[in-house]
């Protein structure tokens, strides 16, 4: 049986926090590590996603290219991967020609069957910028659900896709203005061809997570629409037809061909260029891609259609197990605000496997899960600390002052056999749940085997059994070594590092199959120390700090509350004229008021203003204010203000009305 495992491509485009690795790259490369133990034959790709509008948009306000944004953040991602232990067989980028050339390849194979149209579409252009909008160069209100902020491709907040003319209040993100509609031809991936190859295909798919297929049948309930796949822009892999000048293939399209260039590429690597058919054109490889909740439709739905509609015979993804998202201290991970913990700052402060650990015994696998700071340094401490690291230490200790640090096979007594019937028990439900991806209950499951190690320990009472039964104790110490055995073949996907470090204490074999937790054997120690280091509370508390320094987290905007409701007779009442301020001086006695003389055109007028504050004299003389000009004179500290100037004030200050245009006089409707 062949695998290939992937992860979603990351963005080159930004640093990986913590919700990435949790989402879709831990979860992969503990699957991998633990086919490895069943000496499955496995390949693990990925690779920088580097294309799409938000690193043409970065570039852009760099001043640099896009392939330097690129290669940047390919390098601290790849570096940040290896900080925490995530090994792919090949880290690749779509950059890259033969991704290009592969790319077209797909886009050809399509189109010539038929399966891709064109059309004439309304597309947001710029006329300040004097290009095209396509997705995250143009922002509004999301047409299904409401929500601010939304793309020109997908709402983030209800992760729907829609045309992007349909988008409400459209900006422009280069420069603010809202844009035109233009006409401008697009291909489209007609996946109504595909309804019944995609409705075979997921019949046999019952054993996946319950959020993936059901988006998937629900989409095929609906009807397969036919999907934008070109964009205008000049970054990305050009449309291989006649006349498509700076349009490129939409990134979702090319993304995940990136799969196989960069398995395309580990085999170029091998010293054998054909070697990537082994798997990619085997229809009994088993195809997992882990991914984030928000990718589900590309890669259920999108890829397996366009795997169908090439000449090759490519696999179809066996299995997509899309995780939920991580949230941070109770709030979404926005990389915008900076509420993001990013691995490579991490690692400088604490070990990669801690996150590993946490991350895992945290999955958000079923349901959105959070990181707290506080349950990092509880997991770390009370489980890794206080439960397997203390479990191995007295152990060893006990087993180097009486036994010389031989714990030899030896009779087992019942209450030993039983402990070591339980354990296997627990390593064979590990072994079936790391197959369904479930990490976080593995977690559990093997620190409650330390848990288990740790009360037949305390119950045996070794130190004290030494001096009536040294048979009964060594049994003591076998069983206790044995699990500690078994321990460092379960955990070893997980915390591959500390598991290699408790194996060399042990002075076991090289690990070569989970079968080797069921083997029996003498244990000759080697020299031991704590296997791990204790979190404390300061170290948190300056993560926390951090955290919230280091993000803009907007204080809560309290506006002030809408006054009730009056009809349109009331407001035309309100006579409103702009004004030019001729002279201003401070009103005595007063920190907030100025005296100003006022122009209306039609005569002029005195009135107090309370800007004192905010404006010097010298700073409003001259300037065209919006006045109401039929308000009731009132005295004010012995002046007689006839009228009242609008200003609006906020957090940052008082700001008066001043018209972009306008003469003294002017009526205001
Ligand atoms: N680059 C990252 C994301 O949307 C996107 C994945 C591509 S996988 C082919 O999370
Ligand atoms: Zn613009």
């Amino acid at each position: 049986m062949k695998y290939i495992v992937t992860s979603a491509l990351p963005y080159a485009n930004g640093k990986l926090h913590v919700g990435h690795v949790a989402g879709a790259y831990l979860p992969a490369d503990i699957f991998v590590r633990f086919l490895r133990l069943e000496n499955q034959d496995v390949i693990y790709i990925c690779g920088t996603d580097e294309h799409g509008t938000p690193i043409s948009i970065s570039a852009g306000k760099e001043g640099i290219s896009p392939k330097e944004i690129v290669d940047r953040y390919h390098t601290l991602i790849s570096d940040a991967f290896d900080g925490i232990g995530i090994e792919f067989d090949n880290f690749s980028g779509t950059a890259r020609e033969q991704h290009h050339t592969l790319s077209q390849e797909f886009f050809t194979s399509l189109y010539e069957k038929g399966n891709i149209t064109s059309k004439t579409t309304k597309q947001f252009y710029c006329e300040h910028d004097k290009r095209f909008l396509p997705d995250r160069y143009v922002e509004g209100i999301c047409p299904k659900c409401g929500a601010e902020h939304a793309r020109g491709d997908q709402c983030d907040t209800c992760g729907q896709t829609y045309e992007t003319s349909t988008l409400k209040s459209p900006k422009c993100k280069l420069c603010g203005n809202e844009p035109i509609i233009r006409e401008t031809k697009h291909w489209f991936l007609d996946l109504s061809q595909f309804t019944d190859r995609l409705r075979d295909w997921i019949a046999g798919k019952d054993y996946w997570k319950e959020n993936v297929r059901n988006f998937m049948l629900n989409l095929l309930r609906e009807g397969l629409i036919e999907r934008s796949i070109t964009r205008d822009l000049s970054w990305g892999v050009p449309v291989p037809l006649p006349d498509t000048e700076g349009k490129v293939l939409y990134v979702w399209f090319d993304a995940p061909i990136g799969y196989i260039s960069s398995t395309i590429e580990w085999a170029e690597k091998q010293g054998d260029k054909d070697k990537w058919k082994d798997y990619w054109l085997n229809k009994d490889t088993k195809m997992v891609h882990f991914i984030g909740k928000d990718n589900i439709i590309f890669h259920a739905l999108i890829w397996p259609a366009m795997l169908m509609g090439q000449d090759k015979d490519y696999c179809l993804p066996h299995d997509i197990p899309a995780n939920e998202f991580m949230n941070l201290e109770g709030e979404k991970i926005s990389t915008s605000r900076n509420w993001a913990i990013w691995v490579d700052e991490f690692v400088q402060d604490f070990d990669g496997e801690y996150l590993r650990y946490y991350l895992a015994a945290n999955a958000p696998e079923r349901q959105d899960s959070d990181f707290g700071f506080k349950d990092f340094q509880q997991k770390i401490n009370g489980e890794l600390n206080n439960v397997l690291g203390n479990f191995a230490n007295r152990v060893f200790a006990f087993a180097k002052r009486h036994f010389d640090s031989q714990i030899l096979g030896c009779e087992l007594d019942e209450t030993c056999k039983t402990t070591l019937k339980e354990a296997d028990e627990a390593l064979h439900e590990i072994r079936k749940s790391y197959y369904e991806y479930q990490v976080k209950k593995n977690t559990k499951t093997i620190i409650d085997i330390a848990r288990l190690g740790n009360r037949f320990f305390d119950e045996r009472k070794p130190w004290a059994m030494i001096k009536e039964n040294k048979d009964q104790v060594q049994a003591t110490l076998w069983t206790c070594a044995s699990l500690l055995d078994k321990i460092s073949v379960a955990l070893t996907p997980i915390l591959p590092k500390h598991m290699q470090k408790l194996r060399d204490m042990m002075q076991l074999e090289a690990l070569n199959s989970f079968d080797d937790a069921f083997l029996s054997k003498d244990y000759i120690l080697g020299d031991f120390s704590p296997l791990f280091r204790k979190i404390e509370d300061e170290e948190i508390q300056k993560q926390i700090d951090k955290l919230h320094a280091g993000s803009a987290v907007e204080p809560e905007k309290n506006y002030d509350p809408v006054k009730d409701e009056i009809d349109f007779e009331d407001f035309m009442k309100l006579d409103l004229r702009l004004a030019k301020v001729l002279s201003a001086e401070r009103v005595p006695k007063t920190d907030k008021l100025l005296k100003l003389r006022i122009d209306l055109g039609f005569e002029e007028r005195d009135l107090v203003a309370g800007i004192a504050e905010h404006y010097k004299p010298e700073d409003i003389v001259g300037k065209i204010v919006t006045m109401v000009v039929n308000l009731q004179p009132r005295k004010i500290r012995g002046v007689l203000s006839q009228g009242m100037i609008l200003a609006a004030h906020d957090e940052s200050g008082l700001h008066v009305l001043t018209p972009d245009g306008g003469s003294p006089g002017s009526s205001v409707q």
